[in-house]
């Protein structure tokens, strides 16, 4: 008898688990000995090359989670998102289409590392146990990739842990992240009151379209540039455009789907946050006063940016569009007359312009929470509100309402014309929002219904308020996991003293801030500041860089000579 044969018959097991095919699914997937997976803020992700052990693995987790679930669709995407083409990752949807419940992530890197079947079958049986999962139950999974060559071996490897737990599935192909999250919401509310649209890729273009259709007025000419990344959201745009038809002129660059090496490759909205920069082939294709957009490799971020009349870039970045968005609904919902009107508030993180953050407290009175970088954390604290906009300044968010916000609405009776149509609008806007999560596309076409409806063009949207100049930097170190933090990622708890010479740095700089985090997607440490002036907050940011380096246990001889000490 093998090592694993023996192994396996030893195996006391809790959960009536499909051990002959879980185990023999598990051996031709065997994962490779020296690499640690982590199920993070997105999901698992890791170089392609290594990764189809952890998708077959996270195939067979859906399948429980969908049994958890009393056999509701579970939503599974393998994207890498703005990521480089040759990464890839693959991450678990819940039935309304949120991400995966926290509890159950540690067990996700715990079921992925497990070196052998005998332990990965063991990982899976813990889960069961202390989840109350029965094993008996059907379960459904939805799933859907990007454009990444990677993909069509791992979607191989995730069909096989499916059909190692005789899983029901539908195969969405080629498709965004947020129609992915789209689909599954809408597959397990099909026919019920939460019903969220046609469970299907065309429903999904139906509700946008036909919500966009309800809110446009009379458009200017002149048509939106939109860079697609070279990713799946050119596929998604170019259908979409065909449900618009001409109430919406777009021109799509970027549009290489299958052109290896170009994806995310000097565009998308990564490349336009991070360089704070028009991509290089948009250049000579934008013209000055014309809005464009970039979105990210799976379409669920979005960077807007237009050139003043000397050629000059301005960004308009997440921060600047949920500005747009919750300045708009606050006074939406006063115009409808609610007798209780919803409360709007707002979402961000740390790396919020704090420009942005004053102009919501301050000139729109909105409530707002900052949370810990990751959707999940944003997500969670805009569900508080009757209405929740949340936002990563790099451009990945969306609104969400509360279902007793959505009853209001339903039952509310317009006592004016001017009323009937702002509550007519607001229905609208529920409807074109995809409240599963941040959707580059259905947020774009939010943006422009509001800059319609407001009759603002670029420069209006982005005098809102004056970004603050700000840096980020990523420095590598040692162990990430030495860097600790607390109050929502703004302060370091260790290394304390590194946190004492960030707070006496940024006391030097009119309107600085500065702060220290490790990543939760990358292994590094990133450094953030902001400050009155460029020059001030790149110097800020490079001594926060250099003492970072020092503090992770790296060579000083080595260090990068932008990094001050
Ligand atoms: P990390 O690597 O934890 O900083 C990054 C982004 C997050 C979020 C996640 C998920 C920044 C500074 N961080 O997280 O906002 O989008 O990736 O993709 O942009
Ligand atoms: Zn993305």
């Amino acid at each position: 008898m093998s090592n694993t044969a023996q192994a396996l018959k030893s195996l006391q097991l809790r959960n009536n688990l499909p051990i002959a095919a879980l185990a023999a699914a598990c051996e031709q997937y065997p994962k490779p000995e020296g690499h640690l997976y982590s199920y993070g803020t997105a999901g698992f992700r890791s170089h392609s090359k290594w990764f189809e052990p952890v998708v077959f693995r996270v195939g067979v987790i859906a399948a429980l989670r969908s049994k958890r679930h009393s056999s509701k669709f579970i939503g599974v995407m393998i994207t890498a998102s703005h990521n480089p083409e040759d990464d890839n990752g693959v991450k678990i949807v819940d039935p309304r289409g949120e991400m995966l419940q926290t509890e159950w992530e540690p067990y996700c890197t715990k079921i992925a590392n497990a070196p052998d079947p005998a332990s990965f079958i063991t990982a899976l049986d813990d889960l069961c146990t202390k989840f109350k999962i029965d094993v008996s139950k059907r379960s459904k999974v939805v799933y859907a990739y990007d454009t990444r060559p990677s993909c069509p071996a791992l979607v191989k490897a995730l069909q096989l842990g499916l059909a190692a737990m005789e899983t029901e599935t539908i195969n969405e192909g080629v498709r965004t992240t947020p129609q992915l999250h789209y689909m599954t919401r809408a597959l397990n509310t099909q026919g019920t009151k939460d019903d969220y649209g046609e469970p299907s890729i065309p429903g999904y273009y139906k509700k946008l379209s036909s919500a966009w259709k309800r809110l446009i007025r009379r458009r200017e000419e002149g048509s939106l540039l939109i860079d697609c990344a070279n990713g799946v959201g050119a596929i998604a745009m170019k259908e979409l455009l065909e449900y618009l038809s001409d109430d919406f002129k777009a021109t799509l660059v970027n549009t290489d789907v299958f052109v290896p090496g170009v994806l995310n490759n000097m565009c998308g909205a990564d490349y336009v946050k991070t360089k704070q920069e028009l991509p290089p082939s948009l250049k000579g294709v934008l013209k000055a006063g014309q809005r464009g957009c970039s979105l990210d490799g799976d379409a669920d971020r979005l960077m807007y940016y237009y050139l003043d009349e000397k050629n000059i870039f301005h960004m308009l970045d997440g921060d600047k569009i949920s500005a747009l968005i919750a300045g708009y609904l606050v006074e939406k919902v006063k115009l409808c007359g609610f007798k209780e009107p919803p409360r709007v508030g707002v979402v961000q993180t740390a790396y919020a312009n704090g420009n942005s953050t004053k102009y919501m407290q301050k000139t729109k009175a909105l409530p707002l929470v900052c949370v810990s970088t990751g959707v999940k954390h944003l997500h969670h604290a805009a569900e508080k509100f009757g209405i929740g906009v949340y936002f990563e300044a790099n451009g990945h968010g969306t609104v969400l309402f509360s279902s007793d916000t959505l009853e209001n609405i339903r039952k509310h009776e317009p006592q004016t014309p001017t009323q009937d149509d702002n509550t007519k609008d607001l229905k609208a806007l529920i409807d074109l929002i995809n409240s599963t999560v941040g959707d580059a596309i259905s947020d774009m076409l939010l943006v422009e219904v509001i800059l319609n409806h407001l009759r603002y063009d670029a420069r209006a949207w982005d005098s809102l308020y004056t970004d603050l100049p700000n840096k980020l930097v990523k420095v590598n170190v040692k162990n990430r996991a030495d860097f600790q933090t607390e109050v929502a990622e703004r302060r370091l708890t260790h290394p304390a003293e590194l946190q004492r010479f960030v707070d006496s740095q940024v006391a030097k700089y009119p309107d600085g801030r500065g702060f220290i985090r490790p990543s939760g997607t990358e292994d590094a440490v990133r450094v953030y500041a902001e400050a009155a002036s460029k020059f001030e907050a790149e110097q800020l940011a490079n001594y926060l860089a250099g003492w970072t380096y020092d503090f992770g246990g790296m060579d000083p001889a080595q260090r990068p000579k932008e990094y001050l000490r």
